[in-house]
């Protein structure tokens, strides 16, 4: 053997074992570098290219499906009062790029009052209406019941290992908050429908169709545009207590659901795909339903949102994908969405130019090592 060839061994046999390393330390490089994720991207049955949303929904004349028609929905926004800029300027990103032409009405909570120059500033970016609430007491707060010294040794674990928001109260509260109660707000009952926004995110496209009729029509439930995995210490208990719930109830349990989406063992384990909830347009119908009023207050009694710190994004999914057939989530490939630090660009070139899209698609989070998204192409082929 020459010299050359000796080198090429050794470094070969060097960055094979460092692959190796990495892959047995680090669960986000074995991620990045999965055959799963890597093929992904060059598949070409993806839910992006398999489930577009019909040319007939697309406002390109007044033959369109959503022409004249509206459905009962609204956006729904929570914010504090500092949060003020970021506020406006989301939603007059939604208004340039959607709302203008819809004129669905706003609904904004917060649980103290806003103050009047924050209603004065958001109400003059918006078309169409907006109303402020104030989120109840029993909404918001850490129930009397949750064993505080329990609660506190929660947070600080959490904090010590430098979870994001692990020592936060308030932060939970949010979390349970939109888990089970922003639906059943006095404000938000007379409608079926949200599109939620939070503060500082991005619309990169034109969107040039209705998500909320299409959503209808297709008796669907639930639109997202960014999945990605949970932090397992925000959630360590949460599974079993869905296995359980599936064992006491089910009745709620739907055929033909996403499981696979969250599982690579038909429920035995849970692999932490959730949708990405900052970006959600869904059904509060659903919500109310009997199979997810019993989930809400059976995790709720676990105290998990408190003694843990469970995020409304894999409650809500694991939900989604167990009550709901898998046919009834939709992938809103059209929908250019950025919450920092990720954003979706559409993969399809074609809702790209059509929606006018300010992102690059090169940079889009779908086939990111930390994305879910191949997951759901997986289960839509199956
Ligand atoms: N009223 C109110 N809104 C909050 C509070 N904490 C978070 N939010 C809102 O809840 C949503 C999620 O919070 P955010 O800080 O964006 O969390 P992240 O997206 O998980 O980093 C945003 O709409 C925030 O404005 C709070 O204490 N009070
Ligand atoms: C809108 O939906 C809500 C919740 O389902 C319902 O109570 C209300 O009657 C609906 N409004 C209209 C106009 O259909
Ligand atoms: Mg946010």
């Amino acid at each position: 053997m020459n010299t050359t060839s000796r080198y090429i061994l050794l470094i070969l046999g060097i960055l094979f074992s460092l692959h190796w390393i990495l892959s047995l330390t680090h669960e986000e490089y074995s991620r990045v570098t999965s055959i799963d994720s890597i093929a992904s991207h060059f598949r070409g049955g993806t839910a992006a290219e398999k489930h577009p949303v019909p040319e007939e929904y697309l406002e390109l004349n007044s033959g369109t499906l959503s022409y004249n028609r509206k459905a009962n929905a609204t956006f729904v926004v929570l914010a504090r009062n500092s949060d003020l800029e970021n506020t406006v300027r989301s939603i007059r990103r939604m208004e340039d790029r959607f709302n203008r032409v819809h004129r669905y009405p706003y609904v904004i909570l917060n649980e103290v009052p806003f103050t009047d120059e924050f209603k004065k500033r958001v109400s003059n970016v918006i078309t169409s209406s907006v109303e402020f609430g104030l989120i109840p007491k029993e909404h918001w707060f850490q129930p009397d019941w949750i064993d505080e010294e329990k609660a506190t040794a929660g947070r600080k674990k959490l904090e010590e290992e430098g979870v994001i928001y692990g020592g936060s109260v308030s932060y939970r509260n949010m979390c349970r908050f939109n888990s089970g109660f922003f639906f059943r707000h006095p404000l938000m009952l007379k409608y079926r429908w949200y599109w939620r926004i939070e503060p500082d995110i991005h619309y990169h496209c034109d969107v040039n169709f209705d998500p909320f009729l299409f959503l209808e029509d297709h008796n669907k439930i639930y639109g997202f545009t960014i999945s990605m995995y949970e932090f397992e210490k925000t959630i360590p208990t949460l599974w079993g207590h869905v296995r359980d719930f599936m064992k006491l109830h089910p009745e709620y349990i739907a055929e033909d659901n996403a499981m696979g989406f969250m599982s690579e063992n038909n429920g035995e384990t849970y692999n932490l795909c959730h949708f990405w909830s900052n970006f959600e347009i869904a059904d509060m119908d659903f919500w109310r339903g009997p199979a997810y009023t019993a989930f809400f207050e059976y995790l709720d009694k676990q105290g998990g949102f408190y003694y843990e710190r469970w995020g409304d994004a894999p409650v809500h999914s694991i939900a989604a994908a167990i009550f709901a057939k898998k046919d009834q989530i939709h992938f809103f490939d059209e929908i250019g969405y950025e919450h920092n630090p990720y954003t979706h660009c559409p993969k399809k070139e074609e809702s790209w130019e059509r929606g006018r899209c300010g992102c690059d698609r090169g940079r889009s989070f779908d086939y990111d090592g930390y994305s879910c998204l191949s997951k759901w192409d997986r289960l839509m082929e199956g």
